[in-house]
């Protein structure tokens, strides 16, 4: 099985507040599909999610209670989003449910626990592909917090332990320099925790590269014996599906064997 991450920057516009891409989404599930993979997709929450969580501060937590209608409101607004990416699933004859985070798991301290998953590995079990996706969780200490598609990837792919990770992004990858600011930078195709130490130590950390050496950090834990984790570009058509089909394709891969 694949566990796939379909980044909130490729389904979303992520600088226009609740724009879905239901196009591209439609294209990538052909593509999964196309694979004749076995997949389960986790999803962002691009500007459902971001543009008022920023608005409000929830990644801090719980600092006043005028907050909390921004919560349940961005908490509304991300299920909106994964009814739309599930709809399109069913639209393709892919058996899927919207499992919510937030609904169904607390965090302590930023960390996220799923204490039971029985539901999920239940659900995969018979066909059906439950989607989980970023979302603003419960928290123990901090009242509330947000809950990353990444963080979610992490969790899944202990009670999955998929064969491969692939993250969906609009990027080709990790690059030695930020490519929006650096014309010459490099695109780095294999990254090992060492590679990346370098790369943020060289760097100024523009948000761009820091989003893109965080997720590394997270790909590089969830790499094991024989389990790659891949960033990809999913806004060029037919990648994925390549990727997916074994070819070479443009993207970075960290590897379990070389950590
Ligand atoms: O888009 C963030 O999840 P991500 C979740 O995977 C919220 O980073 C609610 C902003």
């Amino acid at each position: 099985m694949i566990l796939i991450k379909l980044g909130g920057s490729v389904i979303t516009d992520k600088s226009r507040y609740r724009t879905f891409d239901g196009q591209r989404v439609s294209r990538l599930l052909d593509e999964i599909k196309r694979s004749g993979q076995r997949a389960v997709v986790v999803h962002g929450a691009g500007s459902f999610g971001h543009v008022l969580a920023k608005e409000h501060s929830l990644q801090d937590g719980l600092c006043d209670d005028t907050q909390i209608p921004a919560v349940a409101r961005v908490q509304h607004d991300v299920r909106e989003l994964s009814s739309m990416v599930v709809g399109k699933m069913l639209e393709k004859g892919i058996p899927a449910v919207s499992v919510a985070p937030g609904s169904c798991f607390v965090m302590d301290d930023g960390r996220l626990l799923i204490n039971d998953s029985e539901a999920l590995t239940g659900l995969y079990g018979l066909g059906i592909m439950p989607v989980l996706f970023g979302d603003v969780v419960l928290d123990r200490r901090k009242g509330f917090g947000i809950c990353s598609g990444d963080q979610i990837m992490e969790a899944l792919s202990g009670i999955f332990k998929p064969e491969r990770v692939v993250f969906v992004s609009d990027v080709d990858g990790l690059y030695d320099r930020d490519p929006k600011t650096h014309k010459n930078a490099g695109l780095i195709c294999e990254v090992t925790a060492e590679g990346l130490a370098n790369i943020a130590r060289e760097t100024t950390v523009a948000d761009v590269t820091g989003g893109v050496c965080s997720k590394m950090e997270t790909m590089l834990r969830m790499c094991g014996p024989g389990r790659d984790c891949v960033l990809v570009n999913g806004t060029v058509e037919n990648r994925l599906c390549s990727l997916l089909k074994g070819e070479t394709v443009i993207c970075t891969t960290a590897r379990g064997d070389i950590r």
